[in-house]
């Protein structure tokens, strides 16, 4: 019935007609890059789109990261979740910070607040946690657990953007937040990302770190990468922006197009919408519980290839089950018993705003007559 292969994901494209405007002004400014007109209007329109005070952008998401924890100079051990994509701890890593990983929720896939407390040591500086899939992570309970332990918290919140809680940006809470605008997110710039910070002395730091530390033509105030995002990427990102809303609506209505059919479909589950949270829908994932559904999350991932349907296992396996970490003690399977579960039931179902309905009613079909 499909004619092409479907992906779970697929980047959302503006009219090209409109793109070759802004390109044609770069052509004639010929600013390509390093802070020019497009990066600061970008700035400037993201902050009144998210409704934060303060962004750097940047490159990617993982540069991001990396210099998100030279910002706030973390060293020592860091607090994070097995439970994400490999570059939240590799962002550690190239820092020299050794990740300590705690396990996570079921209901959210967030790391446990719960669980902090105990992988504390006298080392740890911070906590990195993730808003898998763009739900939010308990954030007044990871605030109360930092301040009481003087530690700083960095939000990975690659997945995050423009989710909400009760009418607030999730980018508002902890140190700092970051974001990306990877081709696979709900925003993008081809590649991308950003530090959201709170306050004007942070973000000239953050600014200073991704452009070699260089504030003036003659002086370097900081050991700096280049991290920068240029000006077509940047000129990308504004002309996105203005189909942004409908992009995220018809996200949502493959999100309840897909609960809607598969409510009652035993040894399948999903994360539902929570209550006061606005959600971006830039993930759709369903839980296969193998004893219940009678055939394993990979047999149907399988299945699913065979009808050229190319789900994904986002994320198994656990970071912590990579060789550069497995043999952290951190990363062992009975300190981490949920996320090991999660990432052994977990597929991420094809969501993107131009997915056809047909598209959706076959994957639907394909899950529902896979049930044993
Ligand atoms: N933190 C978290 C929690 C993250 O999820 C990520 C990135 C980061 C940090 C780091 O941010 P960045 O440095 O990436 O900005 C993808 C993305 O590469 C990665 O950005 C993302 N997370 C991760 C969850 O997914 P892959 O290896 O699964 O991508 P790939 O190339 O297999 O793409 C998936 C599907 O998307 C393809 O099957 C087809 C479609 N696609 C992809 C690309 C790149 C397109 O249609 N067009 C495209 O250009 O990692």
């Amino acid at each position: 019935m499909n004619k092409g292969p479907i992906y779970v994901t697929q980047p959302y494209l503006p009219p090209l007609q409109e793109f070759n405007e802004y390109l044609q002004q770069i052509w004639d400014s010929k600013i390509i890059t390093n802070n020019g007109p497009f990066h600061k209007q970008l700035e400037q329109k993201l902050c009144e789109y998210l409704g934060i005070r303060y962004i750097s952008l940047f490159a990617n998401g993982t540069l991001a990261l990396i210099t998100a924890l030279q910002a706030l100079k973390i060293t020592g051990e860091v607090i994070t979740t097995p439970y994400s994509f490999v570059a939240s701890t590799h962002a550690l890593w190239w820092n020299n910070i050794k990740p300590v990983f705690v396990d996570i929720e079921a209901e959210t896939c967030n790391l446990n607040p719960e669980k902090i407390e105990e992988a504390i040591t006298e080392h740890t500086t911070a906590i990195l946690p993730v808003h898998v899939y763009g739900n939010p992570c308990k954030m007044e309970k990871i605030k109360q657990i930092a301040d009481k332990h003087d530690l700083k918290v960095i939000y990975d919140a690659a997945h995050a953007f423009g989710v909400k809680l009760n009418n607030n940006s999730v980018l508002n809470f902890g140190d700092l937040s970051i974001l990306s605008f990877h081709a696979t997110k709900v925003f993008n710039t081809f590649e991308g990302g950003a530090i959201v910070c709170h306050s004007p002395e942070m973000k000239q730091h953050i600014d200073d770190l991704k452009n070699f530390g260089f504030r003036s033509e003659i002086n370097v105030v900081a050991p700096g990468i280049n991290a920068k995002m240029n000006e077509v990427q940047a000129a990308f990102g504004l002309l996105s922006l203005k189909y942004l809303n409908e992009a995220i609506q018809k996200r949502k209505l493959i999100a309840d197009a897909y609960r809607k059919a598969l409510n009652d479909t035993r040894g399948i589950s999903f994360i539902n919408d929570i209550n006061d949270v606005f959600h971006n829908y830039s993930y759709f994932c369903i839980f296969i519980d193998e004893s219940t559904y009678g055939v394993t999350r990979d047999d149907l991932y399988e299945k699913l290839k065979m009808h050229n349907i190319y789900s994904r296992r986002y994320f198994y396996p656990l970071i912590s089950n990579f060789s550069p970490y497995a043999a952290l003690s951190s990363a062992n399977t009975s300190n981490l018993p949920v996320a090991n579960k999660v990432a052994q039931e977990v597929l991420c179902l094809p969501n993107y705003p131009s997915l056809m309905n047909e598209s959706v009613q076959e994957i639907v079909e394909i899950i529902k007559s896979t049930f044993r």
